[in-house]
């Protein structure tokens, strides 16, 4: 079944073109681009096996992003970007045995993402032992003695550390962080703490739960929706589908953006005659360019309006009953915002006063209103502070907890929602603990564990020796490139279960394995039959994923069976699981996750209710929400906006239409009009005249952080793009390179991947890529 890998070349950056933007997003193209790809790798059996069973009933969640499937779906439920992803999964393109022999590690480190992902999948386990440049093939029995005899050597269990990306399933993020506990530590970061983490602490502090307080059938009744910091044209395309009904039924949209993304402006849906052959819908009817960093000026500019309508017309426009039966602090931000200065917000802001009154005057004329956010706001030095201020201008109207009406954070990975129900957390509360102590009959550890940047920090100083990740691509993903590459340099052992390469395998450590492990597309077999696995979507809403195509190897094992594996082989006796049990039939698992995991109770039976079942949620359901007082908090937050020095440019690091995070799928950006190259700088036409630069040549961009590091980008084409004054954007995640590791989110220690002060200058000559002063080798070479 496994096919001969096409040739891959790296991409030459000289060749890269500039076009113009669209303003559009979706159309016939998004069904070309999507379908193309995949019969080209898969053979149309196969392709259309998979492209037709995604998000559909007794198919498999589709793995691209955290959107919800609509109550009712139509075989045409995918979308490009979707489609890409599960190509990318399910080729039958494998990395050959003789693959590790032909290339060392040191040679794979030079290579690009996009290279090793076309590498095909991963299918056998493979070791590179201390002092060697290759991985060998091992068998799985070996791989797992020496992952449990490197844990039982350790002198302390904090010295590892368990990675986990949003795309495992709640089957085996629930064994995953039992065994890491059952170890002994709580050191769990995952992705969430690069990603929505500022949006659990925003919203736990004010509503007293983290998740969305909206269901898909709110979306398409809201009045207003308003989206910042978010382009869901490429990350969430199946959301434009819920934008363009909103609008039918009436609703009117608000974006927020320092760039005028095409998903945000028109939506051609590929689904419909009008879309193919029309212009589309029209989707945002007002457009906010802000200044990046700006958005909890706005926000509390609107509240501030909002509470001068309500003095100027006392008892009709806050929702007063709400107000005193649920919530509290409407004084003292009364108070505060009465001292805002609306210079101030202008500067912050980029925006003109009419622009914020004409926003303030929509929301104001909306009964039904939500608040959608994504990275644009979560990876702002002032992230948590800005979402407390989303939840503020929604309280105030009693926009929480009723129909068409809420906060609505988007996730990203399919389930990085789910994981963290099931205890993918480095700090999960001692009710938790106490719960799973009782049902596995022992203790587990109560300290904090590290999050994502902290155990960069602990590599770094040799505290953390062992790493063990559960998908995902650590080291791209992370930022400062140069200072986690150096630390991850430390490890003593670096284990990766991968369904395909990364750079994550590439910068080893002492010793290393990756074990290769079976994608959502796949069917999963085991001793008791064909399993199926759950995952939960940004709303809530808890399905099966059932596997649809033959492994694409022999000698794969599920997520599942590794981390039972290695659980058992590391832990004996220590907790009372039934690890054999737990990989035979994932009903066992499902068993426990309905004793300890609140509102997941009988999980077993109500998985399997058709559509599966939506998970409560305080605030949406019945407006009691889980705080101190039991009060949703209306909440005083300093304004204290980033500070950008004359000659020099905020920087965003921002995802491409043609990668999944560190995912490199090709080299196109079409609606930005990018095409067959990464290495670009978008800045504004005037701010290049005035930075004296001129559109096209190449420059070098320079981070300049407190720190004193010197981080530099070399050799970037500067594209003049109409993105909002003062700003700049890379893409992510080459862009890390530039994000010092010091610079986190105040309030949830998220990289601040949005909000970089950057300088540009002419390109010095050399290599094209990135660098930090210890180590050159953070460059993706261009050519080879
Ligand atoms: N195809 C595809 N789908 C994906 C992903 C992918 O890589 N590819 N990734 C998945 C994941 S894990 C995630 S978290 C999501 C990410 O989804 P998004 O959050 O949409 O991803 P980004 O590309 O980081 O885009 C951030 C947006 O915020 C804007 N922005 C930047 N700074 C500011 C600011 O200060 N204020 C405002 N208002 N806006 C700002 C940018 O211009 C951009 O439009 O997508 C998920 N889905
Ligand atoms: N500068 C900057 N940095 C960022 C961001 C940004 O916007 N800017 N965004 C941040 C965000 S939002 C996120 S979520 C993180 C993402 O960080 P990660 O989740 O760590 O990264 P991904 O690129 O999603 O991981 C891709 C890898 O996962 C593996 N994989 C894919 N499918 C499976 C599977 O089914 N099982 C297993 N075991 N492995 C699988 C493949 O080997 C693939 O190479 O990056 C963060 N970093
Ligand atoms: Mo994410």
């Amino acid at each position: 079944m496994t096919r001969q890998k096409p040739e891959v070349r790296e991409v030459n950056e000289n060749d890269l073109e500039v076009t113009k933007p669209k303003d559009w997003a979706g159309g016939l193209p998004a069904v070309y681009y999507s379908m193309e790809p995949a019969f080209d790798h898969m053979g149309p059996v196969r392709a259309g096996r998979t492209l037709l069973s995604m998000n559909q009933k007794g198919g498999f969640d589709c793995m691209s992003c955290a959107w919800p499937d609509p109550g009712h779906r139509s075989p045409f439920e995918y979308c490009e970007n979707g489609a890409k992803a599960v190509t990318w999964e399910a080729t039958p393109v494998t990395v050959a045995r003789e693959f590790w022999a032909e290339h060392p590690v040191s040679e794979l480190r030079e290579r690009s993402e996009y290279w090793l992902g076309m590498q095909g999948r991963l299918t056998e386990p493979v070791h590179k032992a201390k002092g060697e440049d290759h991985y060998r093939p091992i068998s799985w029995d070996e791989a797992i003695s020496i992952v449990a005899e490197k844990l039982k050597s350790l002198d302390d269990p904090d010295e590892a550390a368990f990675y986990t990306s949003g795309r495992a399933s709640n089957e085996a993020a629930f064994i995953y962080q039992l065994f890491v506990r059952g170890l002994g530590t709580n050191n769990l970061p995952d992705c969430s703490n690069m990603c929505h983490e500022s949006s659990g602490w925003g919203m736990g502090q004010t509503l007293g739960v983290g998740k969305a307080t909206v269901t898909y059938d709110d979306y398409v009744n809201s009045d207003l929706m308003i989206l910042i910091g978010q382009n869901p044209g490429t990350n969430h395309p199946r959301m434009l589908s819920a934008l363009e009904k909103q609008k039918e039924n009436g609703g009117q949209i608000v974006a927020v953006n320092p760039l005028p993304e095409a998903g945000l402006r028109r939506f051609k849906n590929p689904q419909k005659p009008k879309g193919v052959i029309g212009r589309g819908t029209d989707l945002a009817d007002q457009f906010l360019q802000i200044r990046a960093g700006g958005d909890m000026a706005l926000l509390q500019a609107v509240s501030k309006r909002v509470l001068e309508a309500e003095d100027a017309a006392p008892g009709t426009v806050l929702d007063h009953e709400f107000l005193d039966e649920h919530c509290e602090g409407l004084q003292e931000l009364r108070a505060h915002l009465a001292e805002l200065d609306e210079q101030t917000v202008l500067a912050a802001t980029g925006l003109r006063s009419e622009e914020i009154d004409e926003l303030a005057d929509r929301y104001l004329k909306a009964e039904k209103v939500i608040i959608t956010w994504a990275m644009g706001v979560t990876q702002q030095k002032n992230g948590v502070a800005t979402i407390k201020e989303i939840i503020n201008l929604l309280l105030l109207r009693g926009n929480i907890g009723k129909p068409g009406a809420g906060a609505s954070p988007i996730r990203g990975h399919s389930n990085v929602q789910g994981d963290r129900t099931m205890g993918i957390w480095e700090q999960m509360p001692p009710a938790f603990l106490d719960a799973l102590g009782k049902e596995f009959s022992f203790d587990p550890p109560r300290d904090h564990g590290v999050d994502a940047v902290d155990a960069v920090r602990r590599m770094r100083d040799g505290e953390i020796k062992f790493f063990l990740a559960l998908g995902g691509n650590f080291v791209a993903a992370m930022s400062d490139t140069a200072a986690t590459e150096a630390a991850m340099d430390r490890l003593e052992m670096n284990v990766q279960i991968s369904t395909k390469l990364n750079r994550s395998h590439t910068v080893v450590g002492e010793e290393a394995l990756i074990l290769p492990t079976l994608g959502r597309t796949e069917i999963d077999r085991q001793a008791a039959g064909v399993q199926f696995i759950s995952v939960e979507d940004t709303m809530s809403a808890v399905h099966p994923s059932w596997g649809k195509v033959a492994p694409v190897g022999e000698n794969l094992l599920s997520e599942v069976a590794i981390v039972a594996r290695l659980a058992r082989a590391t832990l004996g006796n220590v907790v009372d699981a039934d690890w054999e049990g737990f990989e035979a039939d994932y009903d066992r698992i499902r068993e426990h996750i309905g004793h300890v995991v609140v509102g997941c109770e009988d999980y077993n039976q109500r998985i399997r209710q058709e559509g599966g079942f939506v998970m409560a949620n305080g605030p949406r359901d019945s407006r009691t929400f889980n705080t101190p007082t039991g009060r949703a908090q209306l909440t005083v937050n300093a304004l204290d906006p980033l500070e950008c020095p004359a000659g020099r440019l905020i920087l965003q690091t921002m995802r491409s239409h043609d990668q999944f995070n560190t995912t490199i799928y090709g080299y196109n950006d079409r609606y930005r009009g990018i095409k067959k190259g990464r290495h670009v700088v978008f800045v504004n036409p005037e701010d290049i005249v005035e930075l004296g630069l001129e559109d096209g040549q190449l420059v070098d961009v320079h981070g300049e952080y407190v720190d004193g590091k010197e981080r530099v980008l070399r050799r970037f084409r500067l594209v003049s793009y109409p993105t909002a004054r003062g700003c700049a954007a890379v893409y992510y995640p080459e862009g890390n390179v530039l994000v010092p590791l010091d610079d986190t989110v105040k309030g949830s220690n998220t990289p601040v991947s949005k909000g970089v002060i950057v300088r540009l200058g002419p390109a010095s000559e050399g290599l094209a890529g990135g660098s930090g002063e210890e180590n050159a080798a953070a460059d993706m070479p261009t050519t080879v």
